[in-house]
């Protein structure tokens, strides 16, 4: 079976996290990947920092297993969830989007295990140093914000810098992505795009179908002009987005007003003008599933590739 030293400091069956997608990685998708032996993750971004206080202790309703809180460190609110996640006891965070060096100090005195989103060596480096206990190298293949390397290039590099563990985001969604990042020298993987479709994942039907129905080529990353690059569904939205950032007559101001709460309105209304965020292995992604049969697809495949390779490839 499958096991890294992230499943013993988490306390964590199967080295795998749900990723903390925005809007949409909530108690009951967070929880079901729990009780499958993985690590769940709730987002922060939602209808404001009680809502995500209502999550948590839904969550823990829901499993008595680790589950975990990503904080969207650009949000408007970053500050207040920061606190509230000490009041409600969480034990394991996942940052993203910037540096969290300035709750750290909070977060290690109440006793929380602090794992950052990094898509670069140098902010790994700041992180290890600062005392993270492991970081989530994730690169741009996944979808939402996203970084400049991709998977491939970023994880080794990360890997060779730092001694903490490391865990594989960007692009992984099966059993052989797992286990090439596994091969990377990753210590544990995270996905986000299959969970979209998980039978307990609560995004709109709209969105799922979206997911269901996407190819190699269904993304697009904009938001490159604005200083935060997203990868998205094409969509009628995105592509008005791109062809906005490119025509010089139009103002960033008027592209961000024309982008918020895009997300949301995908996530909750399945809106034809809603920002479908998702990753570039949307396109194999192909059934709907408890979140339990993604987690050990994913992990039980895994193991199958790496014996199959060492047989196949080794002489
Ligand atoms: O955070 C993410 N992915 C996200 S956040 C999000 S919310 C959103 N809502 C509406 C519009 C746009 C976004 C959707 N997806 N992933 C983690 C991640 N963090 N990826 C890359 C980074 C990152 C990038 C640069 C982390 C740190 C960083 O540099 C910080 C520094 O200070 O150097």
């Amino acid at each position: 079976m499958i096991k890294s030293r992230i499943c013993e400091m988490l306390g964590i069956k199967y080295p795998i996290f749900q990723g903390g997608m925005a809007w949409v990685a909530d108690a009951s998708l967070a929880a079901a990947v729990s009780n499958a032996g993985g690590l769940g993750l709730i987002s922060s971004v939602n209808a404001g920092t009680e809502a995500v206080r209502a999550e948590i202790r839904k969550c823990k309703e829901l499993t008595d297993k680790p589950f975990g809180v990503n904080i969207m460190l650009q949000a408007p609110n970053a500050g207040e969830i920061a606190q509230m996640v000490v009041e409600e006891g969480v034990k394991i965070l996942t940052t993203g989007a910037g540096s969290p060096a300035q709750y750290l100090p909070m977060w290690k005195e109440a006793g929380i295990k602090v794992i950052p989103v990094v898509a670069s060596v140098a902010l790994a480096l700041k992180m290890q140093a600062a005392g993270v206990d492991a970081v989530v190298a994730e690169g741009a293949e996944s979808g939402g914000h996203v970084g400049e390397l991709h998977t491939m290039a970023l994880i080794p590099q990360i890997v060779d810098a730092l001694e903490i563990p490391v865990v594989a985001a960007g692009g992984i969604c099966d059993g052989r992505g797992a286990a090439a990042a596994f091969l990377l020298g990753a210590d544990g993987v995270q996905v986000g795009t299959r969970f979209l479709v998980a039978d307990e994942c609560t995004v709109h039907q709209e969105y799922k179908d979206k997911i269901l129905k996407a190819t190699d080529i269904s993304t697009i990353v904009t938001g490159k002009t604005l200083g935060h690059p997203v990868r998205s569904l094409k969509t009628p939205f995105s592509k008005s987005f791109a062809k906005m950032e490119s025509d010089p007559s139009v103002t960033p101001e008027e592209i961000l007003a024309f982008g918020t709460g895009a997300l949301r309105k995908a996530v909750k209304e399945g809106d034809r003008n809603g920002s479908y965020m998702a990753g570039e292995c949307a396109g194999m992604v192909k059934k709907a599933e408890p979140a339990k049969d993604i987690v050990e697809d994913i992990i039980l495949g895994a193991e199958k590739y790496i014996r199959e390779a060492s047989q196949k490839l080794l002489a």
